[in-house]
């Protein structure tokens, strides 16, 4: 049996061997694995943990905090800060950005998260994850402020997330394709168990939250009509439907066996561009899905060329394999 690589050694020779990383974005990288393990740890003792139901706070999103969001957010927090690689963190738990102390070290790095996606799963033990984008602090300026974070997705240096389910997988790109690694829980490390995953360019499946379809705009229902008469419709065959609630969990089937997921924008909040985060959900979730051959549009524009305003900017959500993603998009061109 060939050896197994760890999440460790293929870090050092995607930097000695590739020279796709420089050494501290892969020790930041390392951090954020480490950081995903201790979450896992904490998913994994549920009741046992006393981890489970509400904190009672909101977020900045007007959202109810769940107790693990908030445990997830601090052991990103304690785990990245000291390091010596960062300038500052964004997160979905945080109102502003946080900047590394004075009393450590600022590098050159800005981290986003969404610590805990799928919160609504927390409670009810079906997979949830966290999601990270990895971004460069623009050169020149002494301090950190929000507005260095707010790059287009393109510009991202590194993105992943990591899974808890059956399962705690770790999902990661560089530029250099998608690469997965199962936390192999007795030696405690993260193992690469896929590399140069492809996601097929056509696909029998769609992941939509349908309980929405009334408020939906027209080339979102037009796309999803279409699906639903199968055989007996344009499209010619029979769909099968899947929503998780849980971008993660529905990223990692498409990535695994491909398929479309849609969070469109709808009239229940007409002025939101939609209900994922555009920074810390929909940028590296895109990136992920384009570095494994699938494509990722809010209907209109490729989500890695959509420029910012703001920290936790909202944005419609297209992404997964390739053809289905041109259908859809071209829907919105004709109506
Ligand atoms: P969260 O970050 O607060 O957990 O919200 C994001 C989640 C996504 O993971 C998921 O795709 C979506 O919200 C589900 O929303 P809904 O409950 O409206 O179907
Ligand atoms: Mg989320």
């Amino acid at each position: 049996m060939p050896p197994k690589i760890s999440l460790t050694r293929y870090l050092v020779e995607q930097q000695r061997v590739d020279g796709l990383i420089p050494e501290q974005l892969r020790l930041l990288l390392e951090v954020v694995a480490r950081a995903c393990k201790s979450i896992s740890q904490a998913v994994n003792k549920g009741a046992l943990g006393g981890v489970l139901g509400t904190a009672n706070t909101e977020n900045v999103q007007g959202e109810i905090q769940k107790k693990l969001d908030i445990i997830a957010n601090e052991v990103l927090i304690e785990a990245n800060e000291w390091g010596g690689h960062l300038a500052a963190m964004a997160s979905e738990e945080m109102d502003t950005i946080y900047v590394v102390p004075n009393r450590y070290p600022q590098g050159e790095y800005l981290l986003l998260f969404d610590p805990l996606d799928g919160s609504s799963n927390i409670d009810v033990n079906v997979s949830i994850g966290t999601i990270f984008s990895v971004l460069k602090k623009p050169e020149g300026d002494a301090g950190v402020q929000e507005k260095d974070f707010l790059q287009a997705g393109a510009r991202q240096v590194a993105a992943g997330y990591c899974v808890y389910g059956p399962q705690t997988t770790l999902v990661l790109t560089v530029g250099d394709g998608v690469a997965m690694f199962t936390l192999d829980r007795e030696q405690g490390s993260f193992v690469l168990t896929q590399e140069d995953v492809r996601i097929p360019e056509d696909t029998k499946e769609f992941a939509i939250n349908m309980s929405n379809m009334r408020h939906w705009d027209a080339p979102v229902k037009r796309y999803v009509e279409e699906c639903l008469q199968g055989t007996e419709g344009p499209r010619g065959k029979d769909f099968n439907m899947r929503w998780i609630a849980s971008m993660v969990a529905d990223v990692h089937r498409i990535l695994t066996r491909g398929g479309i997921f849609m969070y469109p924008w709808d009239k229940r909040e007409p002025d939101k561009p939609g209900k994922l985060r555009l920074m810390y959900e929909a940028n590296p979730m895109s990136w992920l899905i384009e570095q494994a051959g699938g494509a990722a549009t809010n209907g209109r524009q490729r989500i890695l060329d959509i420029q910012p305003g703001k920290l936790h900017e909202r944005v419609s959500v297209i992404l997964g394999s390739k053809n289905e993603v041109k259908r859809v998009t071209s829907y919105h061109a004709k109506l």
